[in-house]
């Protein structure tokens, strides 16, 4: 039986429990909350995907059990205390990373034979989802994987490509960059981030949780072996022309990334993993020959896997990553699904 049919009767159920709790409390309900809606929205898939991310049936074992914990955690849900103003309705996105056999030497082009027959992402949209509007350029990701690196490659078009900052461990997105999150376990603790900029200068950080739920980011946390290149189409920082953007390239070592991952790394056939990826871009103008960021204005955030809020840190929203040996494009079942 699939967890899906199993809770079309919990579904309905659901709906009577949860017709809209006004507060919830902790960050742990809210994120239930938002799930718990797209219970009661639901198709099959994205009644599966409920319970799968918060659940984590992959301990339960049971998916009676895990209806039961449902209901239970919904009759606690309403007697909490933080505003829940964000409903959202995404889907996390998924894909498909084949493993390579051949060796990729990192240089930021994603012209060579490796990357030539990969699929490539669906384009990012707005953080928010798809109720905002398309983003002005596009990004997409290509990721494949062999036994020491999970490799990402990214393409952001850009007709003005610029970079400021030259010191590791900066407080990169005040630039325009690139962002991967990764929680291998995908209990949303745990979780690792790492930014770059058209500089090719990074952040890599460690989080123990999101920073609503009291979460403080570890700098001082470190990739040793990471691999990472940038390739410019077009100019840095050279406000004359019209570029055409930027492709990077991110080797993250098995070895670092098994660190917190509660995981096998490298994964198992099938294994998925919690990503993410952003962008974020800033609006800007042309002052004596440089560029500078509008004053006043917030940056645009575009994503992967939509979040439904403007934050990052919301790791149960991230996309799914399944990890595979097998040269098919069929995707394998969900690990999470198959009890
Ligand atoms: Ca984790
Ligand atoms: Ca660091
Ligand atoms: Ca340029």
């Amino acid at each position: 039986m699939d967890l899906g049919d199993s809770l079309d009767l919990g579904s309905w159920i659901l709906e009577l429990h949860l017709r809209p709790p006004r507060y919830l409390g902790g960050y742990r309900a809210v994120a239930f909350f938002r799930h718990a809606l797209r219970v009661t929205l639901g198709t099959g898939a994205l009644v599966s995907e409920t319970a799968r991310t918060i659940l984590f049936p992959r301990q339960c074992g049971n998916r009676l059990l895990a209806v039961a914990l449902m209901l239970c955690v919904s009759a606690c849900g309403v007697f909490a205390g933080t505003p829940e103003t964000t409903l959202s309705k995404t889907t996390p996105q998924h894909y498909l990373c084949h493993y390579t056999e051949q060796a990729l030497a990192i240089d930021g082009r994603l012209d060579k034979p490796a990357w030539k027959s990969v699929p490539w992402s669906d384009d990012f949209k707005d953080i928010e989802g798809d109720s905002k509007p398309k983003p002005r350029f596009r990004t997409r990701v290509k990721m494949l994987w062999d036994d020491d690196y999970f490799y990402v490659a990214a393409e952001l078009e850009e007709p003005h490509v610029w970079a400021t900052l030259t010191q590791h461990d900066s407080v990169i997105f005040q630039d325009n960059d690139f962002e991967v999150f990764i929680d291998p376990d995908g209990d949303t603790l745990n979780y690792y981030e790492f930014e770059m900029n058209a500089l090719n200068t990074g952040w890599d950080l460690l989080l123990d949780k999101p920073y609503k739920a009291g979460g403080k980011a570890r700098n001082e946390w470190e990739i040793p072996g990471l691999k990472t290149a940038v390739h410019i189409n077009g100019t840095l920082n050279n406000p004359l022309d019209k570029d055409t953007g930027w492709t990077l390239e991110i080797a993250f070592p098995w070895k670092v990334l098994g660190e917190y991952a509660h995981q096998h790394a490298p994964p198992r056939e099938g294994d998925e993993w919690r990503v993410n990826f952003s962008r974020v871009e800033w609006l800007t103008e042309i002052v004596d020959g440089k560029y500078h960021k509008l004053p006043g204005k917030k940056e645009d955030n575009w994503v992967w896997s939509p979040q439904g809020i403007i934050d990052m840190h919301v790791p149960e929203k991230w996309g799914y990553v399944q990890f595979t040996r097998k040269k098919s494009s069929r995707q394998l079942p969900l690990t999470g699904s198959d009890h």
